[in-house]
Order: structure tokens, then C-alpha cells, then sequence
């Protein structure tokens, strides 16, 4: 598809306007239950995290913020503003707040939603004091992901669970008005794991619900659509066209899967689900006559972990992945689309989408990002650049130094 220069100067606008925002926790030795797989290179302090992250935006230009886990990323009782100062140091910025109520022995039976009241009254002051972090590091959101859930019929009353988080939700939603009136809270859904027989919030309808329950059409809590957390089968683009009618869409935690929260790169699996989603953002705006270029205010965010790829190129290959399908979505021809629709032309408009998504947009991205003096295959700059090799080995020593072996833990 040959572009008139009107459409690529389209184009570059909603590329210009496309951030994704990178995880904290993405760079650092992960695994899964079965062990881990550690990586001489990858990052085990913040420094080093955000180095990274900060390597990834400066190659591909689109990720000016990054994720952050308050117990991994920030010392205790210590100045939030000393993570901040590190994040500035190479080029980026704080993102969304990620409280930790999954990881404590006594979230065991649940956080929020837990029988024991000194759990819920815990989780309850770590993320009222993630809120004080927020603020503080002029971040913009609040993620919540709750691992909460039972693992046999009977463990539990989800009435009482439903009850208990609702009125946790509220109270976060209240304190966020009045200490950080400027942030969202996105309330994550997973229909399963690690709770194996339910999940206290297992889909995008109940994730929605809390939302209206705790804050109304306010717009203060939005649902956190995360790519990996629905069953086989969901049409995931008919959810985001939902929410986003409604003004439900907070926005997304990107990753690919085959059969659950696999965690793998973006578009690894199946790039064409991941083109109709952003085709659902690009319709909305087209369908509600939003200026060119504009688009609904939608927090793009990566949440993967690269168990075995080298997490560095893992992590450039999602952001170029998002950036070449989120082009391509926006390559659509609306106009064709809509008369297509209109006639009942099945074939004519599924061609739409399809000429769009089958665009080799290699050179239009390689000519957006000449225009910002970045590499034109991010990719191919980091593997030629030998970065990952040299990390390796100064990582391997100072960790030596430290005193210390690659560890089980995230932080
Ligand atoms: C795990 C959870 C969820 C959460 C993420 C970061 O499944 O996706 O957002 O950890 O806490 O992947
Ligand atoms: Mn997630
Ligand atoms: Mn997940």
C-alpha cells in the first residue's frame, strides 16, 4: 500500500503520540514454578532496571515511562524521590504504582478479600501508602492486581470476598480523590492463577462492576485489560470495545499467549489479535469524529516476562511489535470500511482491515524513526551493539562483589 503523503503525516502524528510503557520488573530474573533460568545480564537493582529500561526507550523512542513494583523498587520507608531521581537519571519516568499484596505469608487466604481481618486491614495501608508514593513521584496510576481467590468450592463465601473488596475499593478511591486527585486506579482482572478454582475479580465484568461501585462514571477507576488474563477463545477487541464505550478502558498490560498467562513477547503468537484491538481504539476514534491523529486516552503497558529470550531484545521486540501494529491499525481505510459495513459487504469489509494488516510497514516506521535520529531496527542496533554481552559481565562481577548469587526473588 503506497502512502499519499497526507496518510504518512497521519501516520507519524499517532506514532508520535504512541507510548507503551515498560515494566520494572521485565528485566529482572524471573521464572516460572517450575524454577528459573537466570540471565548474567539481567537487572537485579533498580539502577540496573531502569538502565534498562531507559536503553529500550533511547532505541525505539516510545516508552518515556516505566512500571514500577512498590516492594521491589523502592526501599521502605525511605524517600520515594530517590527511585524517581534514578529513573530521571536515564531518560524516563515513573508510570503506574503497583502495589504487592500477593507476596506476604499472610495474604495466603487473600488481601482485600481475606478472613483475616489483619490481612485486609495490611493490604489496606500498604496500598493507602502506595497512594502516598503516587503522589509523590508524580505518577498517574494506581494498578491494582489482586491474586486474591479460592482454590476449592466451599473455601470460601463470595459473597462476603465481593463485600470486603468493595469496600476496600471505595476507600482507596476516596483517599485517591483527596491525597492524588490527578490519578486513575486500573483494577486488573485474571480468570484464574494463582487461585485455581475462583478468582475474586476473574473478568472484565467484574472488574467493571468494582469500577462503578467504587467510583462511579467519575472516571477514577478503570478497567486494566491484561492480554494474557482471559480464556481460550475471548474476543478480546469486542471487551475493549466495550469498555471503551462505556469509558471503562484504563488501559492494557500487553504480553502473548498461547494457552494462559504465558507471558510471552507481544505478537509472538498472534500478531492479528493484537492489530484488531488497537483497530477497536482507532474505530472509536474515527466513529466519534476525533480529531486526526487523536486518539482515547488509553495507558499502553507491557507486562511480560522473558523467562528464556535475553530480556533486553525480549522487551525491544514487544515495543517494535506494538509500534508496527498499532501502524498498521491506523492504516485502515475508515471511509471504505464504513460503506462496506453499511452494504452488508462482508468480504469488502473484512478486505479493509485486512489490506491494513497485511502493509509491510518496515519502511514507514523506518523512515518515522530516521525522523527522530533513532535506529530504523531497534532490534538489529542492540544485537550489533554487544550491549547485553558487556551488562553480562559487569553485572556477573559487581554481583560477585555484592556478595551476592542471582536470586529467587524479583527484586
Ligand atoms: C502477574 C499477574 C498480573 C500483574 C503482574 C504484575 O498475573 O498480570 O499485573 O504480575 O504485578 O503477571
Ligand atoms: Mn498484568
Ligand atoms: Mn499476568
Amino acid at each position: 500500500m503506497k502512502l499519499s503523503s497526507r496518510a504518512e503525516s497521519h501516520l507519524f502524528k499517532a506514532l508520535d503520540n504512541f507510548a507503551i510503557e515498560l515494566p520494572s520488573w521485565g528485566f529482572a530474573d524471573t521464572g516460572t514454578r517450575f524454577g528459573k533460568f537466570f540471565q548474567p545480564a539481567a537487572a537485579s537493582t533498580v539502577e540496573e532496571k531502569f538502565h534498562d529500561a531507559g536503553l529500550v526507550h533511547k532505541l525505539t523512542g516510545a516508552c518515556p515511562t516505566v512500571a514500577v513494583h512498590v516492594l521491589w523498587d523502592f526501599t521502605p520507608g525511605s524517600d520515594p524521590n530517590v527511585t524517581r531521581r534514578i529513573a530521571k537519571k536515564h531518560g524516563v519516568r515513573i508510570g503506574s504504582i503497583n502495589p504487592n499484596v500477593f507476596q506476604d505469608q499472610q495474604y495466603k487466604l487473600g488481601s482485600f478479600c481475606s478472613p483475616d481481618a489483619k490481612a485486609r486491614a495490611d493490604a489496606l495501608e500498604h496500598t493507602l501508602d502506595c497512594i502516598d508514593i503516587g503522589k509523590a513521584v508524580g505518577s498517574d496510576s494506581l494498578s491494582m492486581w489482586l491474586a486474591d481467590g479460592t482454590n476449592y468450592p466451599g473455601q470460601d463465601s463470595i459473597y462476603r470476598r465481593k463485600r470486603e473488596l468493595e469496600k476496600a475499593f471505595k476507600k482507596i478511591v476516596e483517599v485517591m480523590k483527596k491525597k492524588w486527585p490527578r490519578a486513575t486506579m486500573f483494577i486488573e482482572y485474571k480468570p484464574f492463577e494463582p487461585a485455581f478454582y475462583h478468582t475474586d475479580i476473574a473478568d472484565w465484568g467484574m472488574a467493571a462492576a468494582f469500577c462503578m461501585s467504587c467510583a462511579g462514571t467519575s472516571g477514577k477507576a478503570k478497567v486494566l485489560v491484561d492480554t494474557g488474563h482471559h480464556l481460550p477463545g475471548c474476543n478480546i477487541e469486542h471487551i475493549v470495545a466495550f469498555l471503551l464505550s462505556e469509558n471503562l478502558l484504563g488501559g492494557f498490560h500487553f504480553n502473548d499467549r498461547k494457552y494462559a498467562d504465558d507471558d510471552l513477547t507481544l505478537g509472538s503468537i498472534d500478531p492479528y489479535a493484537v492489530f484488531r484491538i488497537f483497530d477497536q481504539i482507532v474505530q472509536y476514534a474515527f466513529e466519534r469524529g476525533m480529531p486526526e491523529g487523536k486518539l482515547p486516552g488509553v495507558a499502553y503497558m507491557v507486562d511480560q516476562s522473558h523467562n528464556l529470550k535475553p530480556k533486553l531484545e525480549a522487551m525491544v521486540q514487544t515495543v517494535d511489535q506494538a509500534q508496527r501494529l498499532f501502524a498498521k491499525a491506523n492504516l485502515v481505510d475508515r471511509k471504505a470500511l464504513a460503506k462496506a459495513q453499511g452494504t452488508g459487504d462482508i468480504v469488502g469489509a473484512e478486505t479493509a482491515l485486512r489490506n491494513a494488516y497485511e502493509t509491510d510497514v518496515t519502511p514507514l516506521l523506518a523512515r518515522w524513526r530516521r525522523s527522530h535520529d533513532l535506529p530504523a531496527d531497534p532490534l538489529a542496533a542492540l544485537r550489533k551493539s554487544g550491549v547485553i554481552d558487556k551488562l553480562g559481565k559487569e553485572r556477573a562481577k559487581a554481583r560477585k562483589e555484592r556478595g551476592e548469587t542471582q536470586s529467587a526473588s524479583y527484586a
